[in-house]
Order: structure tokens, then sequence, then C-alpha cells
């Protein structure tokens, strides 16, 4: 198949090609970084990437070896770009300054391996960035943007087949990678997501600790035909949540990871600036929505630089449906939530 290769897109697609040669600059540096992850990891236990690094992160979570390699790709090829001014990385406590860069330009902000439990297992996993402009060099404070100031993001998933999915504000594109010539093609234009689905994924395992809320969705899409949905939901759940987010992009449906008090202090599971940030804004502009359940994501301002939140994104009227259930929750209606014979048909006949 003939189609059209990442850097043809970009010089025939960018609006303003000049306005916009800074941030894909950065694509391309970012595109260089994918791919080297997306041949070390085709090669799988043959390169001797598998399995712990017997190491943790600032978080406290194991790494495994792919995510220490992989973060050391991305850093090694963004900090030769004058144009980027320092790094946030899930790996790395302290954001990165780069000492060789220019005094204005643009900061990125990724994970560069996500939902890596499925390396071992040869599943699907990911890569996800978020660029931010400044007109000149941030203080530390300064680097924490709320995501609405984004002006690319995007992510690689890493399946059958390697694709990048970014969007610049003007449609949500994705391409494959070309094993054979190592270009990225155009395969995916303007993807949307449609407002309406019939499939959901959450860990159901953390069930118990849910808010009522989640409780009360959960359930009434599980009732399926015979409830008040009137209509059957399929789950579906890879653990990764790029590749979760990416079936949404392709086929619609929701993903929630919402707040619960497993970790009570914990005010999430996955990460603001580099995780939730980027997915919402690529959701956004497909015609989707992402909320925390009681807030847009991208309106957040961030309080430090590995920050969680709870994310709930994807269909408009399954997002809007979520929210909704808050909103009458925090008005007083937790009684009637937290009530086994609650079921939110009899709350639609008392309004
Ligand atoms: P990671 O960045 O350390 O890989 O963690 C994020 C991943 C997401 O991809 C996924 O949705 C989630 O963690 C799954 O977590 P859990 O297995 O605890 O439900
Ligand atoms: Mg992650």
């Amino acid at each position: 198949m003939d189609s059209l290769v990442l850097t043809s897109f970009l010089k025939n697609n960018s609006g303003n090609y000049d306005a916009q040669r800074g941030t894909n600059d950065i694509l391309l540096v970012l595109v260089d970084a994918i791919k080297e992850v997306a041949i070390l990891m085709r090669a799988g236990e043959l390169a001797g990437i598998l399995g712990n690094a017997d190491t943790e992160n600032v978080q406290g979570e194991v790494q495994k070896k792919l995510d220490v390699v992989a973060n050391k790709i991305f850093i090694k090829h963004l900090l030769r770009e004058k144009k980027i001014l320092a790094l946030i990385s899930e790996e790395n406590e302290d954001p990165i300054f780069n000492s060789k860069s220019d005094d204005s330009g643009y900061v990125v902000y990724f994970d560069p391996l996500d939902g890596s439990s499925n390396i071992d297992v040869n599943g699907a996993v990911g890569s996800i960035f978020s660029i931010v402009k400044f007109s000149k060099k941030p203080t530390l404070k300064e680097l924490l943007k709320p995501g609405k100031e984004q002006v690319l993001a995007g992510y690689s998933v890493y399946g059958p087949s390697t694709m990048l999915i970014f969007s610049s504000g003007d449609g949500v594109h994705g391409f494959t990678l070309d094993y054979e010539s190592l270009n990225f093609c155009l395969s995916h234009e303007r993807m949307l997501v449609p407002p309406e689905t019939g499939e959901y994924a959450i860990n159901t395992s953390n069930g118990r600790f849910w808010e009522p809320p989640i409780v009360q969705y959960v359930a009434e899409c599980n009732r399926g035909v015979g409830g008040d949905r009137k209509k059957n939901f399929n789950m579906r759940w890879t653990g990764s949540m790029v590749a979760d987010i990416h079936r949404i992009l392709v086929r619609g449906g929701i993903f929630m990871y919402p707040k619960d008090n497993k970790v009570p202090l914990k005010e999430g599971r996955l990460r603001l600036l580099y995780e939730a940030n980027p997915m919402s804004y690529l959701v956004e502009h497909a015609g989707g929505m992402s909320s925390t359940g009681r807030m847009r994501i991208l309106d957040i301002v961030p309080r430090n630089f590995h920050q969680r939140i709870p994310l709930i994104i994807g269909s408009k009227i399954e997002v809007e449906r979520i929210v909704w259930h808050h909103k009458n929750y925090d008005a007083g209606d937790g009684l009637k939530y937290n009530s086994p014979l609650f079921d939110s048909a009899s709350f639609f006949s008392e309004d």
C-alpha cells in the first residue's frame, strides 16, 4: 500500500508549517526514540529485555528492564534537540534540564513505557508524550502547566504492529510503522471517538474500593438490556492504558481508572502530566471527553510532577453520565447511592 509517510504529512498538513516547525521537529525526535524502542521490543527476549530491572522508580514501583532502557533511549534522543528546554519522565524524580538548549522552546513530558507489566507476556504496551511551549526557560514551578496548554500530544502503541497517534490541535492522526523502510505511514486519518458505545474498561478487582457513583455506573452497564441503560455492555481491559485508549480511539468506549480508597491518600492510579493529560488532549480532539468525574482533566493545575489523578475518558455520552452520577452523589444523594436497592431508573422518575 502506498501511503503518505510522516515527514510528507507534516509538510502538507501543517496549516502554517513555519509556526509548527518547532513541534514538528520535536515530534520527529520522539519518532526516532519510538523506532529504537519498537525494534528492541520486537526482538523481545532475544534482546535480553524481558523481566525486572531490580530497581524501583520514584513512585516505589519495581521497574522492568525495558522501563529503564526505554527511558534512556528517550532521554538520549530528546536531549540532542536544542529546542527542548527540559524533560519530565515517569521514571525520573526530578525534571531534567537540557544544558545545551536555546533560551525558549519546549518541554516534553513522557512515560517511556506504559503498561510495562504486559512486556513479559508479549502484550501491547506504549509510550506517551506531551509537549508544552515556553517563551523562556521555565522555573520548576512553571513546569506545572495544565493540560490545556499542550501544543502536541501523542503515543506509540507496540502491538501486532507499531503505531504512532498524535494531534497538534487539528485532528488526531494514526500512522503505522513499516518495518522495511522504517517509515511511519498514514493509516488512520482523523480518528474520531463515537459519542455512543457499548464497551467499558475498568479494573473490576478494585470494585470494593470505588466510590458509589462508579459502583452505580458499572452496575447499570452490567444490568444490560433489562436495566435502565436498556442495552448490553461488553468489558475489555488489557492492563495497559495506551492499548485500552487506543481501542477507544479506533472503535469507541470508555476507560476508567477512578478514585478509590484502596490506598486512601492516593488520588488515583494514573499520573496527570504524562498519562492523563496527553490522552485527554487526544480524546477531546477526537470528539470524546475526559474528566476526573468532577472536573475536566485538561483544566487541572498540577501540584507536582508525578501527581496522580482519577481518569474517566472516552465516548462523550458515557463520560457525561458518570459526571452526572458524581454530581448527584455530591449533591447529597449519597444515601440513595449506597442503597443496594438503588437503581438510576428510579432516580430519573423522581426528578
Ligand atoms: P505504568 O506506567 O507503571 O505501566 O502504570 C500504568 C498502568 C496503566 O497502563 C494501566 O491502565 C494501569 O497501570 C493498570 O494498573 P493495575 O494493574 O494496578 O490496575
Ligand atoms: Mg504509565
